[in-house]
């Protein structure tokens, strides 16, 4: 008892719902006595907390990842891999869907732990050659999208601008033979605009930085990003963390890998660089106040790269056209209103590329083969924030957050009502703070905000700055124009392929077609068995071994880890398959001991007596025991030590003379 007390000071608790008191200082003390021995992930049961250490811990390696295969979840230290693993064995037992849900606020780890994830599966499952070429191709999306849709913010030297959701799909023996990627709402504003201290998307500077001198040339790059406006408005091109060069050679591997041929990729850097030459077309006013040209060069690369006609493209970048009854006028823009536009196709061009990127990468991960697959779903989405000036994106990426809060109250709640209904057990429901009213605020139909912002965006006349760029986008990606679909570049002419120029049917807003991508995901979500990873940012200024009391206090809160917590121990904090629990406990009961040879639940009814349960504290369900307060199996726990210990001792003492 002694020795285990000794670790429990040394090291925490490893699983919250053995503290001795639910209080939210029991809790940030746990947490904060493991992050100081590098201890970064704690469990609430089978949720898995974990803390960003801002350093490169020596726990990520095949030895650990081997350590933990088809090991119980609960008798080796919390590690992602034991959880990965779990869902996974989970998964080949059940024949059922899983979905890991990585949460947390920008910054805290998200990306990092889906990488970590995969990594384990790509080591650990069953492999062939070719089973190896899919997994190589799920491993090198990686790189590939981070260059195109992470960026530098002012929380995150790596930043998710986008959503991800990734199937990984095995077959009945466990092999990961396939995966598909959906995405969501990449932040496009981005590519024309950076806010002081934050980058434009990695995949810029890198080839700027990174791209060789022939292809440079050939793109009419300069070798500087100081040279592009949409690298330098943050004032931040170089970071320290980054190595641009180093990432260049990296992307370009594993464009490779994922199947995109050579005409492809010059195609893509051809259509990068067309938005950096983009950027640099600027514009005087004549005596009207109509917009102009100041220089054909750079529109004359755009034109060259897209592929597209530089009359046509110029036209479109100053005028509007206006259809009358029998005739189309050109209505010549401001400056302004061709910066608008101007912007606006750069972000049309650069969201469709990211688009066609993941459907590529989709493809080369295809699972080519029909017979019974089931899946484990990864969700890495951006994380919560909050900046000073918020736009947008802030609203779009909160509002997920929200949503996928939701998910996770109704899902814990619901599973754990659903298992006492299973096992026969009466509970009690514990009080909730459920924030359906901030879903709802949001996505009401006619009252939320959503639906007042479609309103605003119909009404003519007096629109907003963010109604008019979200139109002026609306149309001017799909600028007839341009006549965009001929482009000589494969990859424009694909992307705008599906576009009819003459189509009159209004488009959705961004936000509303947001919404009906998250719902389509909170369906998809709901029909798999859920993991949950809770990350927390440990400071703001990314220092290793900082643990910022107040910052990760407040994260505790609003991630709902007490509610979480008292649930998991309002009801019955443990819970066992009584075969489990049977043959862990049974050298606790000379009844039980070496054998046991009735039923398990019977056993365990015979041991639990022995070890003095009283009957409040445990209910025998059909297959499991239920255990109501962690104090009785922490008392068995040490109970089992203990006698492990003495039966050791005895071990020795046998064989000492040998
Ligand atoms: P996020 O995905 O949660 O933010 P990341 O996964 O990108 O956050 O983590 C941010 C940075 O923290 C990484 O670039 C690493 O430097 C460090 N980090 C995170 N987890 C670990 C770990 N387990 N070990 C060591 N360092 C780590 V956002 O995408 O901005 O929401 O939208
Ligand atoms: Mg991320």
């Amino acid at each position: 008892m002694e020795g285990a007390l000794t670790a429990r000071d040394r090291v925490g608790i490893q699983d919250f719902v053995l503290l001795d008191e639910t209080t939210e200082a029991a809790f940030l003390s746990n947490l904060k006595k493991r992050f100081s021995k590098d201890l970064i992930y704690t469990y609430i049961g089978t949720l898995l907390v974990s803390v960003n250490p801002y350093k490169e811990l020596d726990i990520y390696n095949k030895k650990q990842m081997e350590v933990y295969m088809g090991v119980n979840f609960f008798e080796l230290p919390p590690h992602i891999y034991a959880l990965a693993d779990n869902a996974y064995q989970t998964m080949l037992t059940e024949y059922n869907n899983h979905f890991i849900l990585i949460s947390g606020e920008s910054g805290a780890g998200k990306t990092e732990a889906s990488k970590k994830i995969l990594q384990y599966y790509a080591v650990t499952c069953p492999s062939t050659t070719l089973l190896n070429t899919v997994r190589d191709k799920m491993l090198m999306s990686n790189p590939v999208l981070e260059a195109f849709g992470n960026a530098k913010t002012l929380k995150n030297d790596n930043s998710s601008r986008f959503g991800k959701y990734m199937d990984i799909q095995f077959d009945s023996q466990g092999d990961a033979v396939g995966g598909h990627i959906l995405n969501y709402l990449l932040e496009k504003s981005r590519v024309v605009h950076q806010n002081h201290g934050e980058r434009n998307f990695h995949i810029f500077y890198q080839l700027v930085e990174g791209g060789e001198d022939d292809l440079l040339h050939e793109l009419g790059l300069e070798k500087d990003a100081q040279h592009y406006n949409y690298l330098t408005q943050g004032e931040c091109a170089i970071v320290s963390s980054i190595n641009d060069r180093n990432d260049w050679k990296t992307v370009k591997n594993a464009l490779q890998i994922i199947n995109i041929d050579e005409i492809n990729t010059n195609h893509l850097f051809g259509i990068v660089a067309s938005v950096l030459h983009l950027g640099n077309v600027q514009f005087d006013s004549d005596s009207k106040g109509h917009a102009l040209l100041n220089n054909n060069t750079e529109l004359r690369w755009v034109s060259n790269l897209l592929g597209v006609d530089a009359q046509s493209l110029q036209e479109g970048l100053t005028y509007r056209k206006i259809e009358a009854r029998t005739d189309q006028v050109l209505s010549p823009f401001t400056i302004d209103h061709a910066i608008y536009a101007r912007d606006a196709l750069a972000k049309a061009i650069y969201g469709q590329t990211f688009t066609w990127l993941v459907n590529r990468i989709n493809e080369s991960m295809e699972n080519k083969d029909p017979s019974r697959k089931t899946v484990i779903g990864l969700l890495d989405i951006y994380g919560f924030e909050v900046f000073y000036v918020n736009s947008f994106e802030q609203f779009c990426i909160n509002y997920c957050n929200e949503k996928l809060q939701q998910l996770f109250i109704q899902l814990t709640l619901k599973a754990e009502q659903e298992e006492y209904e299973a096992e026969d057990i009466e509970w009690e429901p514990v009080q909730f703070f459920n924030n359906k009213i901030i879903c709802d605020l949001v996505e009401e139909r006619h009252r939320g905000i959503i639906s007042i912002l479609d309103e605003e965006c119909l009404r003519p006349g007096d629109a907003t700055d963010l109604t008019f760029l979200e139109r002026l986008e609306d149309k001017m990606g799909n600028h007839p124009h341009f006549l965009i679909c001929q482009s000589k570049n494969a990859i424009v002419r694909e992307c705008f392929a599906t576009v009819d120029p003459d189509s009159r049917r209004r488009p959705e807003t961004v936000a509303t077609q947001f919404k009906s991508s998250l719902l389509k995901l909170t369906e998809i979500l709901m029909a798999k068995e859920a993991w949950y990873i809770r990350c927390l940012k440990s400071n703001e200024s990314k220092q290793p071994g900082q643990f910022d009391e107040a910052l990760i206090r407040h994260q505790v809160k609003y991630l709902g880890l007490m509610e979480h917590l008292r649930v998991r121990r309002a009801g019955f904090a443990y819970r066992r398959k009584y075969d489990v629990f049977l043959k862990r406990y049974k050298p606790l009961c000379p009844a039980t001991w070496p054998h046991w040879r009735g039923v398990p639940a019977d056993g365990v009814e015979v041991l639990v007596q022995h070890l003095g349960y009283l009957p409040y504290e445990y209910k025998m369900g059909r297959t499991k025991i239920f255990i109501r307060h962690p104090r009785t199996l922490y008392a068995t726990e040490d109970a089992y030590e203990k006698c492990k210990h003495e039966l050791a001792t005895r071990l020795q003492a046998k064989y000492k003379g040998y």
